[in-house]
């Protein structure tokens, strides 16, 4: 008999709808020991509130996430709400006593983030940050190379991020779907938003980040608000590139732009060892590339695997071999994984004290773009 598991959600944009499907399909695809019940979804707007609800299948809806969070017959709290609401809403439901999921990254800032933290630690509740892209069959398969010692000593990690939506001048910054360009709201812009995403992974792969030195850019000065009406400086980083140093000894670039024509979500990592390599992009994020140097010299070379087959991390779940699935699959695996992990009493990463620190990291990027050094990472 599977145990409810009782879903509250905050947050009605982009994010809100990936995690709703993940919620609604993980049951149909993966064997958990719970059910889940859509309680309700939490927006500022009503009729935003009233139309997700309907739309998505929650049984009811809040405008104010502070009942949300009090209600005694909802378990869980997912935060998918713009970054500036990250650290409050977690901190209250953690004191509340609920499972937390938040949306990446954890705060605005390494204050935010650790307050967080603190907070799920004190009060002792399974909690989980939404970085799904290692859910990415083709990255968990990656992992498993790395544990089983595949790469050998690892000399080079390489990762981007590109984007290219806000490059229009006319482009506002703030309010919905372009808070991001709002660093009251966001906290950073792509170092927060975008980098994130290729530390997460980096950390998680490839150990951890020691010292950094990095630049950041922005390119439009100023730019209209959606709420204020007014013209304002514009004060996140709209590109950021930056060198690592890692624990292990390897050396890394990574960078990230919202501002490279014709690039729409380019994440790419590659890995460099003494036995091997692979290069992995998210435009093709069901294909990995592969060199192995160990094969017999007259066919060595670069392999393309289609990771679609049923021995493929969480492949198995889904269709027949040779048959691809997409970026939403992700979130479902991360559900999956974090309902499997409540049962068990396991944590499931990345848990907020393992993305604390990719936002040691991230703060590192950032001082070293002020100070124009290197900077040493933060211990957590
Ligand atoms: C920004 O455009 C964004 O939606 C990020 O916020 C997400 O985390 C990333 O996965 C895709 O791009």
């Amino acid at each position: 008999m599977k145990k409810t598991i009782r879903v509250g959600l905050i947050g009605t944009g982009f994010m809100g709808r990936t995690h709703t499907n993940a919620y609604r399909q993980v049951g149909q695809f993966f064997d958990t020991p719970f059910e889940i019940e859509l309680k309700a979804v939490c927006s500022r707007n009503a009729a935003n509130a009233e139309r997700f609800a309907q739309h998505w299948g929650f049984e009811g809806f809040e405008t104010d996430w502070n009942r949300l969070v009090k209600r005694n017959d909802i378990d869980l709290i997912d935060i998918a709400s713009p970054n500036d609401t990250h650290a409050e809403i977690a901190i209250a439901a953690a004191r509340a006593g609920k499972v937390v999921a938040c949306e990446k990254p954890l705060g605005r800032n390494l204050a935010e983030s650790r307050a967080m933290v603190d907070a799920v630690s004190a009060a002792g509740v399974a909690n989980m940050v939404w970085y799904n892209y290692r859910r990415v069959p083709a990255l968990t398969l990656v992992k498993k190379l790395v544990d089983q010692g595949f790469f050998g000593r690892v000399f080079h990690y390489r990762s981007k991020f590109l984007q290219d939506w806000t490059m229009s001048a006319d482009l506002p910054q703030g309010g919905a779907g372009t808070w991001r360009l709002d660093a009251s709201v966001a906290g950073s812009g792509v170092t927060g938003d975008l980098l994130a995403h290729c530390i997460d992974a980096a950390l998680w792969l490839n150990g951890s980040i020691s010292e950094v030195t990095g630049t950041t850019e922005t390119f439009i000065k100023e730019r209209h608000h959606a709420e204020s009406g007014r013209r304002e400086p514009v004060n996140v980083d709209d590109a950021s590139a930056f060198l690592a140093r890692f624990a292990n000894g390897s050396l890394a670039t990574f960078e990230s732009t919202r501002y490279a024509r014709g690039h729409k979500a380019l994440f790419t990592l590659e890995i460099n060892g003494e036995s091997g390599s692979i290069a992995w992009d998210l435009h093709d994020l069901h294909r990995l590339q592969l060199f192995d140097y160990r094969d017999d010299g007259s066919m060595r070379g670069w392999r393309s695997i289609h990771i679609t087959d049923g021995d493929h991390p969480y492949m198995d779940a889904w269709w027949v071999p040779g048959l691809q699935i997409g970026y939403e699959h992700t979130f479902i695996h991360q559900v999956a994984d974090f309902l499997n992990g409540l049962g068990d009493g396991t944590v499931t990463v990345p848990d907020f004290k393992t993305a604390l620190e990719t936002e040691t990291v991230i703060d590192a990027v950032l001082s070293s773009a002020k100070s124009r050094q290197w900077e040493t990472v933060a211990q957590r």
